[in-house]
């Protein structure tokens, strides 16, 4: 627990509310694929005295002196970047992954120009180029799909023939829902046939890649990967650009960011950044990333057994996909609602091809790497998966419903959420 020492004496009202959410989290398990908890030592960073400083520019080059400490520690949030992902080159002052993927947008490309990327109904993201963003009034966007969304595999002749007729200047690989692993050689094929850049927008599997559990981009020739710092990396809210070799692409990314999109980085996260960063480069990490699999599998086993529908045919990384709607006739959104009366948290989702609504979809999507953090494992993981299913089931059954938030509670107290990783 944190003491909030200041904020209790001093405005009782935020205290309440940061108490409020301190129990929300030791009491109810996180399922959204996309979150996780942060360590002590990364929200202490995150927390921390560097927020008083502007430090507009990069290390050894900024517009505002007193900067010894600033370029300290973004220079080694960028070394440990680099060491992580593999890279040449690496800007950590993204403020967050849709900031992120914008700045490479202006970097890449000129108005007007296109980018393939996933369709979003089939596990893309929305900037990805939908058409309510700001981007899609500047870049065009073109789409691929799945093949069959019952195996997740991509369209790669699709892919290729829409390359062809529109040559993008950049072809993105990566998603937000979507749970099987990417051809990226395929990418970088089809990429060098039409002369695009290619990018990989891994927000969702930072972790598993950096912990080796699923392939590197770069190791199959990609030029640039976006990302965010806080889903299974386990940082501070934020994002982050990398590149694999080319200077080029990295001065126009970090023009593109600074001055180009942002104005003074906020120091805080970056420190926080360099501490997660630290904490994923320590062997104990590729433990957690291997078990954030494993428990996603024991998940994926229990809702096949109950012939529940999961898109793409199950998972290979950290998240599933299910159709609610078609299998148990209860829609996302009313999934989302029982099971948070429950404690047990995940989002509503669309499915590929989706009959009903972005509000009330037929889906839900969940995920373990949250849970993987608190020390569960294949055990816990399947008891989670079960409770998933009575809750949808007991929908209606206030009684049920208490027992079981009691199962879901025991839970979480006999895993904590811990206070360090390394
Ligand atoms: N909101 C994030 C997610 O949940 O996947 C992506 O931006």
């Amino acid at each position: 627990m944190s003491d909030y020492q200041y904020i209790k004496e001093q405005d009782p009202d935020v205290y309440a509310a940061l108490v409020g959410e301190e129990e929300r989290e030791r009491i109810g398990i996180e399922l959204i694929p996309s979150e996780n908890y942060a360590s002590r030592a990364v929200r202490e960073a995150n927390g921390s005295i560097f927020t008083n400083k502007y430090s507009e520019g990069y290390p050894g080059r900024r517009y505002y002196g007193g900067q010894e400490f600033t370029d300290a520690v973004e220079t080694i949030a960028i070394d440990r970047a680099k060491q992580l992902f593999k890279a040449q080159y690496a800007n950590v002052q993204p403020l967050g992954g849709a900031a992120a993927n914008v700045a490479m947008y202006f970097a890449l490309m000129e108005p007007g120009d296109t980018v393939l990327g996933m369709d979003l109904s089939h596990g893309g993201h929305l900037t990805h180029g939908h058409p309510t963003t700001c981007i899609n009034k500047v870049f065009n966007f073109v789409r691929y799909k799945m093949k069959d969304v019952d195996t997740g595999e991509i369209d790669y002749d699709e892919l290729r023939a829409v390359a062809l007729e529109h040559k993008p200047k950049i072809i993105l690989a990566g998603f937000s829902a979507y749970t099987r692993e990417l051809d990226y050689a395929k990418f970088v094929e089809i990429a060098k046939e039409v002369g695009a850049y290619t990018v990989a927008d891994i927000a969702h599997i930072t972790g598993l890649i950096a912990g080796g559990v699923l392939q590197n981009p770069f190791d199959h020739g990609f030029d640039v990967m976006t990302m965010t710092t806080h889903k299974s990396l386990r940082g501070p809210r934020g994002g982050m650009i990398v590149v694999r070799e080319e200077v080029d692409i990295a001065k126009r990314i970090n023009k593109a960011v600074f001055p180009g999109m942002q104005g003074g980085p906020q120091m805080h996260t970056v420190a926080a950044k360099a501490v997660a960063f630290g904490e994923a480069l320590h062997p104990s990490f590729k433990d957690y990333a291997a078990q954030v699999v494993k428990n996603a599998k024991a998940m994926e086993e229990v809702f096949k057994a109950a012939e529940v529908r999961l898109l793409c045919g199950g998972t290979d990384n950290h998240m599933l996909l299910a159709d609610v709607y078609g299998s148990l006739g209860v829609t996302g959104q009313e999934a989302e609602t029982v099971l948070d009366e429950v404690g047990i948290t995940l989002n509503k989702n669309m499915i590929a091809d989706e009959p009903r609504t972005a509000m009330d979809p037929s889906g839900i999507r969940f995920g373990t790497p949250a849970l993987t953090t608190r020390g569960m494992r294949e055990a816990e993981a399947t008891q989670l998966a079960e409770l998933m299913l009575a809750t949808l089931k007991a929908k209606e059954d206030n009684a049920a419903k208490v027992q079981l938030r009691q199962q879901v509670k025991d839970l979480c107290e006999r895993f904590p959420v811990p206070e360090r990783f390394v």
